[in-house]
């Protein structure tokens, strides 16, 4: 199956469900795979539902925090928040996360506080979090180098994070023929959500990107990026290969990026409305939602705590970025480089120089 006839010409908005795990459908019933498995209490659902709404929430926020003024960019998750959640809790404390610059889901899981996703969009630092102490690296915006890193990190990796667009960075590609022939203990997870930026999927592949694993010498797997249930199953069992000397295994996570491409970004300008709206039916929240009340596993309280709890979120999360403290400009030049670097100095001085022009104007 190529991806032509997965989904027509840019626009169109025919989207045949194309081979894929999943766990749990849109309308949210439960469904088996005999290759994955899972076995899941009402309440590991309920704790699954409440990531989903608070991810959804704090990245409902960042936007608004951006449009106010309070923020320079944004890269919304939403749509993603099951293939982030799912892939996320199915970490371990020792894994180390080579994340892009749109996996706050992911972040959320790591225990990075929210709060400090928001610094490298407010431009007050550069990141903002330990990756040692999170097992989660900085956002990296440069595409496919997170590959790099990840498979660099070889021997003490066990997930990577990348979008479709970066499937056709040499980065990318260089970084399965050494995770293959290296047998290193990574994941490449990769949340194809149909679009880099303007460019549609058809521009970056012929064949289905899972599919690109197998010339590399290693499985490839879709899950349906929009189910939770899958996303953790098939990302367990991966990490699980990985861990126990099987060498590297390609998720491709089958998603959508509901909103924008990042905060500047205008998809009108690209797409159709038709095509969102087709998504919607997927949407990654509703179905666990159904699941819970069809299997009467959740009551009104408990969808009114998660509410409360995101909402109280969303109001730390805008009362925290405007009081973040603005950095001492000098000072962005300081933590780039590990130790002091000539060209950091140099270009710190220069900037001093610039900024005490001012006051030479002003006397
Ligand atoms: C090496 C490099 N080239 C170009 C860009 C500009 N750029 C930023 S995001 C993006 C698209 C990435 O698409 P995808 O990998 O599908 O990830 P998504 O944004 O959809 O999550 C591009 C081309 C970049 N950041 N890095
Ligand atoms: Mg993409």
């Amino acid at each position: 199956m190529t991806i032509d006839s997965v989904r027509g010409a840019p626009g169109t908005t025919e989207l045949a469900e194309p081979e894929l795990v999943r766990l749990l459908t849109p309308e949210g019933e439960r469904v088996e795979h005999p290759d994955y498995p899972l076995d899941l209490s009402a309440e590991d659902v309920r704790d699954l539902y409440r990531d989903l709404v608070v991810v959804r929430r704090i990245d409902l926020e960042a936007v608004a925090l951006t449009r106010q003024g309070e923020l320079g960019l944004w890269a919304s998750l939403l749509g993603q928040e099951a293939a982030q959640i799912g892939s996320g809790r199915a970490l371990s404390e020792h894994d180390m996360v080579f994340p892009t610059y749109r996996e706050h889901g992911v972040a959320w899981c790591r225990d990075v506080d929210p709060l400090k996703l928001l610094g490298l969009f407010r431009g007050v630092n550069h990141g903002g979090w330990d990756p040692a102490e999170h097992g989660f690296h900085l956002y990296t915006i440069v595409i496919g180098s997170q590959q790099m890193h990840a498979t660099g990190y070889a021997m003490g990796v066990q997930r990577d994070y990348f979008g479709d667009g970066a499937t056709s960075q040499g980065d990318v590609n260089e970084s399965f023929v050494f995770a293959s022939v290296f047998n290193a203990p990574i994941v490449f997870f990769c949340q194809n959500n149909q679009w880099a930026i303007s460019e549609p999927l058809e521009k970056q592949t012929r064949i289905p990107l899972y599919k690109r694993a197998q010339g590399f010498g290693f499985p490839g797997i879709r899950v349906d990026g929009n189910d939770v249930f899958a996303c953790l199953a098939v990302t367990r069992k991966a990490l699980e290969n990985a861990r126990t000397g099987q060498g590297p295994t390609l998720i491709e996570a089958y998603t959508y990026r509901m909103g924008a491409h990042t905060t500047t970004d205008d998809p009108t300008r690209y797409r159709l409305k038709a095509e969102e709206e087709a998504w919607k039916l997927k949407d990654p929240i509703e179905r666990v939602k159904a699941y819970l009340v069809r299997g009467d596993l959740a009551d009104a309280g408990f969808f009114e705590k998660v509410e409360d709890e995101a909402k109280q979120l969303a109001k730390e999360l805008r009362e925290g970025c405007r009081s973040m403290p603005d950095p001492e400009p000098l000072s962005m030049f300081d933590e780039v480089y590990a130790e002091r670097h000539p060209l950091m100095t140099e270009e710190q001085e220069q900037f001093a120089a610039y900024l005490a022009s001012f006051e030479e104007e002003a006397k």
